[in-house]
């Protein structure tokens, strides 16, 4: 037993400058784990509330006042008791009273104690004997969407490299990011240049140029290193859907056009993984569009599953996509991460264990990706923030060799 004997919270910056909540687990015998939770800019409408009505300040006073009381004697090895025990406080189905993002903190911040009082690594206490590999990393380089300003419409064009070790995928993918800042500097000669909220390039340019940039660079980066290099896009498509209509820069798609723009897309470009390509609650238009493309690459589900069973349960039920993204700070606690993630692997979709775009310096997510033996982990390619998570990929790589 590792029983707690007292818990913290304090509210600390996120990467956008955004308040967020850290939580501190200790327990008697002197075992500690802390967590910091991230936040979306592109939400899902479904995903469980990040904060009570108030805000970060109204969160941090409910959490002293009514969720450490009942945390304190615990067991922190009690993982699922804990985690149910969030809900029990909570009283809502989305945590809306004490918020989702308390709720993962804390989940998370007992679970790094657990690990800590075992004198284990974490992800080794989330995988136990069944954590036997590393995700690939999947990486945005040009980026839009609600990541930036003046950007392209799709939020996100990314590469994912799978070279002969995490490690090298890893540089790979950072590599590719430099080399299409360089590719956008020559195409765009003195015009400036920035960086989104997840540290990918961001430029005035139509998404199809933008495309065309991505497979350019990763074809030459295909040759020189012989990795198997891809392109990939989210589009967050929640958040250009105005009134029944995909709207672009230049022009406003019907949901058949958007269906059918996406799949020349895969065509065209080669596109490995396809993430939200229609609004949120379209299951049905997923559901087309995985059968005209989805031999051929991965449709992943982000805002139309929010980690949710039960949204997935109906995805599957239909066919609505082969792929899930899995974000912790979508569900709340750990237990309701790791119930979505194998029932997404028992319904045999690929697993995408995700950052949010507004992050910090918690490093638990590269962990629990290594945990629960995800496919792939999108968690940008540069950024203190994301390189956080990447370096910690190259650290437990370089531990499970030894
Ligand atoms: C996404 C995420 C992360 P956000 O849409 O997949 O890239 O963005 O955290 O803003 O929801
Ligand atoms: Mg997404």
């Amino acid at each position: 037993m590792s029983i707690i004997d007292s818990v913290n919270i304090r509210k600390i910056l996120d990467s956008r400058g955004n308040p967020t909540v850290e939580v501190d687990v200790l327990t008697i015998s002197g075992a500690f784990g802390s967590a910091i939770a991230p936040a979306g800019a592109s939400k899902g409408s479904h995903e469980v509330k990040d904060y009570p009505p108030k805000g970060v300040d109204e969160a941090v006073r409910i959490f002293k006042e009514k969720v450490v009381p009942e945390l304190i004697g615990l067991d922190a090895l009690d993982q699922k008791g804990i985690d149910s025990i969030l809900h029990e406080i909570d009283g809502t189905d989305n945590f809306s009273n004490i918020g989702g993002n308390v709720a993962i903190a804390t989940s998370i911040a007992v679970a790094k104690a657990g690990a800590d009082f075992l004198g284990i690594p974490l992800y080794r206490y989330v995988g136990g004997i069944n954590s036997i590999r590393i995700p690939f990393p999947l990486g945005n380089v040009i980026g839009g969407g609600k990541h930036a300003i003046n950007g392209t419409t799709i939020q996100e064009f990314l590469v994912l490299t799978m070279a002969d070790s995490v490690k090298n995928s890893v540089f790979t993918n950072a590599e590719i990011h430099k080399a299409i800042g360089k590719k956008l500097k020559e195409k765009m000669p003195g015009v400036s240049i920035g960086m989104g909220d997840e540290k990918a390039w961001v430029a005035s340019i139509k998404d199809e140029d933008a495309f065309q940039i991505l497979v350019d660079v990763i074809d030459e980066y295909r040759s020189s290193t012989g990795y198997k290099i891809y392109p990939a896009a989210d589009f967050a498509a929640s958040s250009f859907y105005v009134n029944g209509k995909y709207r672009y820069r230049d022009r406003e798609l019907s949901r058949e056009e958007q269906i059918n723009y996406v799949a020349e897309l895969v065509e065209k470009y080669g596109l490995f993984i396809v993430e939200d390509p229609l609004e949120e609650n379209d299951f049905e238009g997923f559901a087309k569009l995985t059968e005209m493309v989805g031999s051929k690459c991965l449709i992943v589900g982000d805002d139309l599953f929010v980690t949710n069973i039960e949204r997935l349960r109906k995805g599957v039920e239909i066919n609505a996509a082969n792929a899930i993204l899995l974000k912790p700070n979508q569900i709340g606690t750990l237990s309701d991460f790791i119930k979505t993630v194998n029932f997404a692997k028992e319904s045999a979709y690929s697993t995408v264990f995700s950052h949010r775009s507004g992050e910090t310096e918690d490093s638990a997510l590269a962990d629990i990706a290594v945990g629960l033996n995800a496919d792939y982990i999108k968690t940008g390619t540069v950024g203190g923030e994301r390189t956080a998570k990447l370096n910690q990929l190259i650290r437990i790589e370089e531990e499970m060799e030894e």
